[in-house]
């Protein structure tokens, strides 16, 4: 995916040390982006990412075919916490090292301070998901998924903003691979997508309803945990790229 020349000292460096975060190793994915041109002014000083996948719990995710629940929940609670604290760990690392660099952690409340700038049109000012593509650790499916070609979509990411291009960036994805597959499209309960293909040149409004998604996540979030929260995954569920069935990769039968 990418390769480090090992006598460059700053290299090595941010390659040790997130080889030793990444604990269990094959739980996570992680790629390096170059994002020059692509980021929000307020993170200017950065042209360079990490994006840094972790692996969700299987069985939770095949227990949420038909709606969330409490265990799918406070899963993904856990994996947001976890996360922050790798991704913070890492940057404290690098920092000591003195390489800067700046963590963004994998979630933002949604009724927060800071995303009010946002709710409107439920667009953050960092896609952990255009990390990932650029670092080519996959591709973003038909209900706006971040589809890995390790995990399919059962994943979550954060990022790693770095200033300097200290690594060999992963080949950048600027397709969709889900070809004529419409099941995440059609168990949609909000039936927020219309099932046309993603590429770099297509916004999400174009392929995907967010306020619809939105809408669902808070009543399920409501109706079943009587929390103020936006919860759903149905369509991270459903994906049979997260099932499996990876030993049809690159050449996934089902996707032609
Ligand atoms: C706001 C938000 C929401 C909103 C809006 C969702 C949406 N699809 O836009 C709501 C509340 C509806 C929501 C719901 C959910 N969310 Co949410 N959400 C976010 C958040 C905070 C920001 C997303 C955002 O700004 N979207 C705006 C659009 C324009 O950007 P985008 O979604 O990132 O996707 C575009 C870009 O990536 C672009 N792109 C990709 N590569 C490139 C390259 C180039 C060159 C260019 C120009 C563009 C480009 O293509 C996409 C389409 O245009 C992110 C965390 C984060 N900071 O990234 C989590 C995140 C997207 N959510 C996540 C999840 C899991 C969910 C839920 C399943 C809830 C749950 N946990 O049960 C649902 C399902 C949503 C779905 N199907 O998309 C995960 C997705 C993981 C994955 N495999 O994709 C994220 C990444 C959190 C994480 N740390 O893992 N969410």
């Amino acid at each position: 995916m990418h390769t480090v020349n090992m006598e460059n000292p700053v290299q090595t460096a941010v390659e040790q040390t997130i080889r030793e975060h990444l604990l269990p190793f094959e739980e996570f994915i992680y790629g390096y982006a170059d994002l020059r041109g692509l980021l929000d002014p307020e993170f200017r000083e950065f042209d360079y990412g990490i994006s840094i996948g972790k692996k969700l719990n299987g069985s939770i995710l095949d227990s949420i075919e038909n709606g969330p629940t409490l265990e799918y929940y406070e899963h993904y609670q856990e994996m947001n916490a976890s996360l922050a604290q790798i991704t913070g760990d890492i940057c404290t690392d690098l920092r000591k090292k003195g390489i800067p660099c700046m963590d963004i952690s994998p979630t933002v409340v949604m009724n927060s301070e800071e995303f009010k700038p946002y709710q409107h049109d439920l667009r953050y000012k960092f896609s952990h998901k255009m990390t990932g593509t650029r670092a080519g650790l996959g591709w973003i499916g038909k209900t706006d998924l971040f589809v890995s070609k390790a995990f399919g979509p059962r994943l979550r990411l954060a990022s790693i903003l770095l200033k300097i291009n200290v690594l060999e960036t992963g080949i950048p994805v600027n397709t969709s691979s889900c070809g004529k597959c419409d099941v995440c499209v059609v168990k949609c309960p909000a039936l927020a997508a219309n099932g046309k293909l993603w590429n770099i040149n297509t916004d999400r409004d174009i392929f995907f309803d967010a306020q619809k998604c939105r809408e669902q996540c808070g009543k399920f979030g409501m109706g079943l945990f009587q929390k103020d929260t936006r919860i759903c995954g149905i369509c991270v569920s459903v994906c049979p790229l997260g099932k499996n069935h990876w030993q049809y990769w690159p050449d996934p039968f089902f996707l032609k």
